[in-house]
């Protein structure tokens, strides 16, 4: 999707400057940001460039002004907020001391969801930010949805041409310049390893409300390798009963050939909407382009309200769509013409290669409810829940996470805070010290809903314990008592000792969920520092960005 309204560099102001260097900051949470500021790197330097490539977070934003080939790869998470490692950048940027850049020329390029409302929220930000600074657009700003592969070459080759600009009397050369996308074949994103399912355990005792696959994959012959902290991308597969009703209500013949992507590759429909296109998210531009096949009044109604639309797509799915608003009136390949692909679901890893050599194990929350009449499943989770048995094979492929790691040294105590499936990483944090053999402080803050049912790889947890890889642990079981106890009431009965863990350096970790407990978690730790510190909510909101600038808080948030 390339930007519309953003204007189109102006040549002419550039011509001046000969500059060869090029900055690529990139702003990323769960890494997609990252591997494609590197990939841009790589690229780049092929060219001839000389080019640095650096997290927001690691960039001194004094240096800025120095600056003339600047390249942001920005993505957009929650509500329309900046990556973590991107929070100060932004925040200098549109800032009191944020410097004029008229010597400055840029391109954004913006990853996000568009069935979220502020879809590439942050890369449009940066976009405008350093154009009001008086930045120059070497090429306008490409705004990617989870399919991002292909705009983002796009962008790298748009990028590519108006860099060339600059290179007095070469113009064609860069222009020449075809991106070439990833030919190794090292297993990777676009290019997954089958991994062979292991085992695949239910970890929540009978009677629990959860649902929690432990499975182990193999890695075999895969040549992947990764660090705790790190995520496992995992190519999922519809569910064949939704497929079946999809085929059904749409009223094709489920043999039909189509074809699924621009290089000519064909497969049945049925084939197609199990493997390669999402069929659970409904989004505004999915309900416009449908239209045209619908013919529908009520549809065409509904799409001239905003609102409306905001609360049609919530929760339903295609099948729905087709069975509100139809008969569809196109053909197979139509219907393939306007799917977003099946992206991979991305998991934090829960063991440590050190410790289980060639194998990867994932924590999963089986993620099932009801919604307008109907059961709806999560794509991957009741996929690994319901349908996958030891023997199967799943297309993954590694997520490097440089925004959640053990610290550098290893002599740095951590804090890790993790309930329900945001254990995952901690296991593998233990796992890993466990075989370093290192004496270092940690402390585990888990929760969940029932003790009995629900203490996701207890005696794991006591056994690290008990032979002092783990130094201290603070369980909430929400559910067993009259009154709900949560993971941040367990931090403020020990603030004192909390805050020295802080004060000696310890390094302080969240994971999982995003809107709620990561958000209190958050507070509650203010909250200390303000307390045990004697500071001002300023002074204590200052310390704790401190230590995320230092990497000393970090977030792995869902
Ligand atoms: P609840 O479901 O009983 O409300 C893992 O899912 C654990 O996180 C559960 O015990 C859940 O409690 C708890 N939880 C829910 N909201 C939370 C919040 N805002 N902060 C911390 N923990 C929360």
């Amino acid at each position: 999707v390339v930007a519309p309204t953003a204007p189109v560099a102006d040549v002419s102001v550039v011509e001046q400057t000969i500059s060869k260097e090029v900055t690529i900051l990139y702003g990323s949470q769960t890494g997609n940001a990252q591997g494609l500021a590197e990939n841009a790197g790589k690229t780049l330097k092929e060219q001839g460039f000389d080019v640095t490539v650096a997290s927001m977070n690691d960039f001194k934003p004094n240096n800025l002004k120095k600056l003339h080939n600047l390249l942001i790869i920005v993505s957009t998470h929650g509500e329309g907020d900046p990556p973590d490692n991107a929070l100060s950048f932004h925040e200098f940027l549109h800032g009191r001391r944020a410097p004029k850049l008229e010597d400055l020329r840029y391109s954004v390029l913006s990853l996000g969801d568009s069935s979220y409302e502020f879809f590439c929220q942050t890369g449009k930000e940066f976009d405008l930010k350093l154009e009001e600074l008086g930045g120059k657009r070497l090429f306008d700003r490409v705004d990617c949805d989870l399919d991002f592969d292909e705009p983002a070459a796009q962008w790298l080759e748009g990028v590519l041409t108006g860099l060339s600009q600059t290179k007095a009397g070469s113009p064609q050369a860069a222009s020449a310049t075809t991106v070439a996308p990833e030919t190794d074949t090292v297993y990777s994103r676009t290019n997954p390893f089958r991994a062979e399912v292991l085992e695949n355990i239910n970890l929540n005792g009978r009677g629990s409300n959860k649902e929690t696959r432990h499975l182990e994959l193999s890695l075999e012959g895969s040549g992947l390798t990764f660090e705790p902290g790190d995520s496992l991308g995992v190519y999922p597969e519809n569910d064949p009963n939704l497929v079946d009703n999809l085929i059904k209500e749409l009223n094709v013949n489920p043999t039909e050939s189509v074809q699924i992507n621009k290089q000519g590759e064909s497969r049945s429909i049925k084939e197609a909407l199990t493997i390669n296109f999402e069929i659970t998210v409904l989004t505004k531009a999915l309900l416009e382009k449908a239209s045209a096949f619908l013919k529908n009044k009520d549809l065409t109604d509904l799409l001239t309200n905003a609102e409306k639309v905001k609360e049609y797509i919530n929760g339903r799915d295609l099948l729905d769509l087709i069975s509100d608003f139809g008969p569809w009136n196109g053909s197979a390949q139509d219907l393939i013409s306007i799917l977003r692909k099946l992206p991979a679901r991305l998991y934090s890893i829960a063991s440590s290669l050190t410790a289980n050599e060639e194998e990867v194990h994932l924590t999963i929350g089986a993620v099932r409810y009801e919604a307008h009449g109907r059961e709806r499943n999560g794509v991957c989770s009741i996929l690994c829940a319901d349908r996958l048995q030891p023997g199967d094979t799943l297309p993954v492929y590694i997520q490097n996470n440089q925004n959640f790691k053990l610290p550098e040294n290893p002599e740095t105590p951590i804090i890790m805070v993790g309930p329900g499936t945001g254990i995952a990483p901690f296991r593998s944090f233990m796992q890993e010290r466990e075989e370093l053999g290192a004496e270092v402080k940690s402390w585990l803050f888990f929760g969940d809903q029932h003790f009995v049912t629900d203490f996701l790889y207890q005696t794991e947890w006591q056994n690290w314990l008990k032979d002092g890889v783990l130094t201290k642990m603070d369980v909430a079981f929400s559910r067993d008592t009259d009154e709900k106890v949560y993971v941040q009431h367990r931090m403020l009965e020990n603030s004192k000792e909390l805050y020295n863990w802080l004060q000696e350096g310890a390094a302080f970790y969240i994971c999982g969920d995003e809107k709620k407990m990561a958000h209190d978690v958050h507070n509650t730790l203010i909250d200390i520092i303000e307390n045990e510190g004697g500071m001002s909510r300023e002074d204590a909101e200052r310390y704790l960005s401190d230590m995320q600038q230092q990497k000393r808080y970090q977030r792995d948030v869902y």
